[in-house]
């Protein structure tokens, strides 16, 4: 039997393959306190009489979506993406003015993180018996600093975080941003950079228990996850600005696929990205235009958001300019 779905007030969806896609999805955890957040948080830092970047309210997703094989899940289709890129990209649009709803995937990179070693608890602290716990010399500049910036976005309260995992979570959190982010109108962006699965295992289809090893090989269909950009722009939240992300490993397709996702979702902008160049550049793809972004390699510590996060920003500013004047 379907589930019913937890934010049905709150539904809008005319595609039928979105809508049996969420009423069949398993109901969110904790939908009604992650709506009280948004909520919370969109008050916060939104007015309806403001204007400027401290207005503004991007949503930077970040990670991948995990696929469940089976509902007690044990086995999962994961992706490579890190987060570096939804992390890096939070950190420009905070200094930037923007407040940030940061949905990522449990456990990738954390916004102010990125330059603390893996194990950092470990790696960056000493204790000596009696004496107290001290950051280590070698790493007292980049621990005070992702402390100093992230107090800085928590204490302001312009820095909302919201975990996801599986592809289930990370749509249906979407859908309840884009809801509740609707009277943001132009000054809300959303910046899709997570990694979102193609294919799943629809959940009335899934196995309740462990798929057992010992029945041979294993074959199983995977339906097409539906693409909620084009409802994102048209139904969820359609006077937001959209950019959505492309990767390729071929850079043969990338600009054509890129193009092709403008046009069909009606993206904004299309940030165009190389599996393997992805951190030295990416193509911003535009409707009458495409813009190299490349990395300042002669900076240390530089990286490509720096530069994406501006141009992003000026073309934000232009788009809310031109939604008030129209
Ligand atoms: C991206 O292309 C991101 O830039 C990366 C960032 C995932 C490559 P990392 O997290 O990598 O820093 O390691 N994200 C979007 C990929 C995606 O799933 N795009 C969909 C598609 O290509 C459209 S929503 O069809």
């Amino acid at each position: 039997m379907a589930a019913a779905n937890h934010i049905e007030e709150l539904y809008v969806a005319s595609d039928p393959k979105i809508k049996e896609f969420f009423d069949s999805a398993p109901p969110l955890q904790d939908a009604a306190d992650i709506k009280a957040k948004l909520n919370e948080f969109i008050q916060r830092n939104f007015s309806t009489s403001g204007d400027g970047k401290a207005n503004r309210i991007v949503c930077v997703t970040s990670g991948g979506t995990t696929v469940p094989l089976e509902k007690r899940c044990v086995r999962y289709i994961d992706n490579f993406s890190s987060g570096h890129r939804g992390a890096a990209s939070t950190e420009y649009f905070l200094k930037s003015g923007y407040s940030v709803i940061f949905l990522y995937r449990r456990g990738t990179c954390q916004p102010f993180c990125r330059d603390l070693p893996e194990n950092a608890l470990l790696e960056c602290l000493t204790y000596n018996n009696g004496s107290n716990l001290q950051v280590d010399q070698k790493s007292a500049d980049v621990v005070k600093r992702a402390i100093t910036e992230h107090q800085a976005a928590v204490a302001g309260g312009s820095l909302l975080k919201l975990p996801f995992t599986t592809i289930f979570e990370y749509l249906q959190m979407l859908q309840l941003v884009a809801l509740l982010l609707r009277r943001v109108g132009p000054s809300a962006m959303f910046y899709l950079a997570a990694a979102v699965s193609d294919f799943y295992v629809p959940w009335e289809s899934m196995t309740m228990h462990k798929i057992q090893s010992g029945s041979g090989p294993l074959d199983m269909q995977l339906a097409q996850v539906p693409k909620m950009l084009s409802v994102v722009r048209t139904e969820w939240a359609p006077l937001a600005f959209c950019i959505s992300f492309k990767l390729e490993t071929d850079k043969d397709i990338l600009l054509e696929k890129a193009g092709m996702a403008l046009k069909k979702y009606g993206m904004h902008m299309v940030v165009a990205n190389e599996l393997l160049t992805r951190k030295e550049e990416v193509i911003v793809v535009l409707l009458n235009d495409k813009i190299s972004v490349r990395r300042e390699k002669s900076e240390a510590g530089a990286d490509v958001e720096n530069p994406l996060i501006k141009l992003i920003v000026e073309r934000h500013s232009e788009y809310i300019t031109a939604s008030s004047s129209a």
